[in-house]
């Protein structure tokens, strides 16, 4: 999915420009030849009508695309997976034992929030986020997300605030956290005590190392922490060359401006070391995301406006064998046409339900789907609960060269917590599970509890460090790199500037007026030219400093800007290369 023509190079350097082609169309040299295929299309649309005109338009451009002509990407594909089965890439773990580790995981994520809201009743915390997410999250803990136990930088991972409950509850079975600590979910007043609500480097400072909770900052922090890893590597400060930041965020945090609102540079700077993972549940706090539309297709269309590679992990892999069958794009249709209030009452449906609903309208839809038993039906999943579709997603996204990627995965919220919980408007709000669904989500996660001890309270539940799951779990973070996240603070000492830099203002400007913006320059001028942090100090000019007269103090920096000026008219054909290391 790599882009066929690659990034654009300029005097040896690249350039990421959104949309190039349309603009290098040429007048045209054989009007008739034009015509004929024009007449094809209007031919094909009258005697075939517009699905067939569509099917052979969609082939047309896929056959562009190999063949490496290049046109821009249409900002919205169909209702389906980005990925088809085939190009699926092998997946190289253990997929029964890992699903045993999530089992694991949603347990005492749920047993947690339970206990702390039993002890102190509505002390919060929530249940149904990480519920959908736990595939998304596990995926990356087990294949992807690098530790920095080997020195390096690693990855750095921006949490959704509000699945922090299933990031603790991975810790505790890697033998991170204890019990105790679990109890004190929310409580973590005494430094090292309890666990804070969300992310947060300050309360957990050996644990969290980005605060994400209010909606729309980790997406945003996200972008300018990819850039400014390639800043460091570009100027030789850290080796982040190997290093991904992963944004993992929810599809009603979307709406917050923040969340999009620099998406333009991430594909303007090339982040390729930059990944979103969009948990497309359908559901906010207490509402749809959209309910009389399709936040995916939407996000699909801003995000590859916005020139980002979108990955689309609708559904799961039951639909493969259905899509396959297709051939008259009646599911195809009926897929584009849901609307995701729909979606989200088939969430809750029985098997028979859904077969009227969704499968009812037509004939051929019908017959798509007669071998199947009401409960298979019920059991096609939505894309962010198969562990394979979300994996290839991840390959993908980590190969993809020259543009940040965005995975748009669809999910139900409150996954596997029950008919109380699933898909409803209050599951984000969930805290509490009756007796009765409490043993209902034991026996389907399959866990060894024994009905005696769910009461009100949920026991936690470790396999103990020996058993195969959790050395399992151990294994994978060990090969790559230790546990996550772990905020470790690595120093270099830094040789302060010499007094000489502030002495002039010590002494005042005598009789002479002067201004703030003077005395700051001045006091800029003499730490750039100090040769202890002279070279820390980098220019950064969104506009005005040659209004403020501060333009002499960096030569270097303009030449920057005019150099990259003439780089991006593309005019000047004896641009000087740009410095290294910008
Ligand atoms: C800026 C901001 N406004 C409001 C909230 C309160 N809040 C917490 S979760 C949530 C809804 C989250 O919905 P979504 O992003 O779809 O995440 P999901 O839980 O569905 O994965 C809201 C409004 C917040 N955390 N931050
Ligand atoms: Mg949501």
């Amino acid at each position: 999915m790599a882009s066929p023509t690659g990034p654009r190079r300029y005097h040896g350097v690249v350039v990421h420009e959104i949309f190039d082609e349309f603009k290098q169309q040429l007048p045209d040299i054989d009007p008739a030849e034009t015509q004929e295929w024009i007449d094809s299309l209007d031919a094909i649309v009258k005697a075939a009508g517009p699905d067939r005109a569509r099917f052979i338009l969609y082939k047309v451009l896929k056959r562009a695309r190999m063949l490496h002509v290049g046109i821009p990407p249409l900002t919205q594909t169909r209702y389906i997976n980005t990925i088809s089965p085939e190009q699926e890439p092998y997946f190289p773990g253990d997929e029964q034992m890992e699903l045993r580790i999530r089992r694991l995981i949603r347990w005492n994520a749920v047993a947690m929030v339970l206990r702390a809201n039993h002890s102190f009743s509505g002390i919060g915390g929530h249940l149904a986020t990480y519920a959908s997410a736990a595939s998304l999250y596990e995926v990356g803990f087990n294949h992807f997300f690098r530790g920095k136990d080997d020195g390096q930088a690693g990855d750095q991972i921006f949490f959704q605030g509000h699945a922090s409950p299933g990031i603790y509850a991975r810790a505790f079975l890697e033998g991170r956290l204890s019990e105790s600590q679990l109890d004190h979910f929310r409580r973590e007043v005494e430094p090292g005590q309890g666990l804070s609500s969300y992310p947060h480097p300050r309360l957990m400072e050996d644990f969290w190392e980005f605060p994400t909770v209010s909606m729309g900052l980790g997406p945003l922090t996200a972008i300018y922490q990819a850039r400014f890893n390639r800043y460091l590597a570009n100027r030789g400060i850290v080796d982040t060359s190997a290093s991904r930041v992963w944004c993992f965020l929810g599809d009603g945090e979307t709406d917050e401006p923040e969340s999009l609102g620099a998406l333009h540079v991430a594909s303007r700077e090339g982040l390729d070391n930059l990944t979103f993972v969009v948990n497309c549940n359908l559901q906010r706090l207490d509402g749809p995301v959209r309910g009389n539309g399709k936040i995916i297709q939407e996000l699909e269309a801003v995000f590859r406006g916005s020139g980002w590679n979108v990955i689309k992990v609708i559904w799961g892999r039951e639909w493969d064998e259905l899509l396959a069958r297709d051939t008259d794009g009646v599911l195809v249709n009926q897929m584009n046409e849901w609307l995701d209030g729909d979606s989200q009452q088939m969430a809750i449906a029985d098997g028979s339900l859904i077969r009227e609903k969704f499968f009812g309208s037509d004939p051929r839809l019908r017959k798509l789907v007669e071998h199947l038993s009401d409960d298979a039906i019920r059991k096609l999943r939505r894309g962010g609960h198969d562990y394979r579709k979300v994996y290839a997603a991840y390959d993908a996204a980590v190969k993809h060269a020259g543009a940040p990627t965005v995975i748009l995965a669809q999910t139900v919220k409150g996954w596997a917590l029950g008919a109380s919980v699933e898909a409803r408007n209050v599951t984000h709000q969930a805290k509490k599970l009756s007796l009765e669904e409490l043993r209902t989500f034991r026996d389907r996660l399959e866990l060894p509890i024994p009905d005696a001890q769910l009461g009100d309270e949920a026991p936690y539940y470790h396999p103990g460090m020996e058993s195969e799951e959790v050395r399992y779990m151990l294994e994978r973070r060990r090969a790559l790199g230790g546990s996550v996240p772990k905020r470790v603070v690595r120093t270099s000492k830094l040789a302060l500037p010499d007094p000489s830099a502030f002495s002039e203002f010590a002494k005042g400007s005598g009789t002479a007026a002067a201004s703030t913006t003077m005395a700051f320059a001045r006091l800029l001028r003499n730490l750039l030219r100090d040769t202890n942090v002279g070279k820390r100090v980098v220019p950064i000019i969104p506009d005005e400093a040659r209004t403020f007269g501060m333009d002499p103090l960096f030569q270097g920096g303009r030449d920057l800007l005019a150099a990259r000026a003439a780089l991006r008219a593309g005019r000047r054909r004896n641009a000087a290369p740009l410095p290294r290391g910008h």
